[in-house]
């Protein structure tokens, strides 16, 4: 898992990115809606064209939940427990597509952070992505 060192460093990228949550979040969900369009359909009630006001929303509300659990990693379980129930059991989103997001989360921090982006925080941020989808997917049966 996250080392003492990894985790410091995620909460301190992720308070820096707090000021553009609306930026990096729409950013990833266009990444994910071009690259997997499959992943849209469970947006079909909502205008996610770029730079769309819900886009903006919607995307500021993802970097903020995860900012919020990288303030205390060993609690993720805890913080999460309102998403884990409203992703399971109310829009049952399939727990594959959080990894697509993840992953487009991952390349839109590498344009963001430039040289920041170091192969350590790289890891680390790959890490606590993983950690954070695994939390996410954990009532699903
Ligand atoms: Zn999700 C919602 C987060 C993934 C889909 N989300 C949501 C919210 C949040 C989140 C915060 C809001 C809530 C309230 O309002 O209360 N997500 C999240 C995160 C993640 C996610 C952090 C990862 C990382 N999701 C996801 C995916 C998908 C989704 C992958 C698909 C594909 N979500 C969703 C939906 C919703 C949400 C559909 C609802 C929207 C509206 O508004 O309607």
């Amino acid at each position: 898992m996250l080392s003492e060192r990894e985790r410091t460093l995620i909460k301190s990228i992720w308070e820096r990115l707090t000021p553009v949550a609306e930026d990096i979040g729409s950013e990833a969900l266009l990444r994910m809606f071009v690259t997997y369009p499959g992943t849209k359909t469970y947006f079909s009630h909502l205008d996610i064209s770029q730079r769309s006001p819900h886009l903006l929303s919607h995307g500021k509300k993802i970097v903020l939940a995860i900012a919020e659990g990288a303030r205390d990693i060993s609690r993720l379980t805890v913080t999460l427990g309102p998403l884990q129930s409203l992703h399971a059991y109310k829009l049952r989103i399939d727990p594959s597509n959080f990894k697509l997001l993840s992953h487009c989360l991952l390349v839109t921090l590498a344009c963001h952070l430039g040289e920041e982006f170091t192969p350590v925080a790289h890891a680390a941020i790959d890490k606590y992505l993983s950690a954070f989808s695994a939390v996410l997917a954990e009532k699903y049966r």
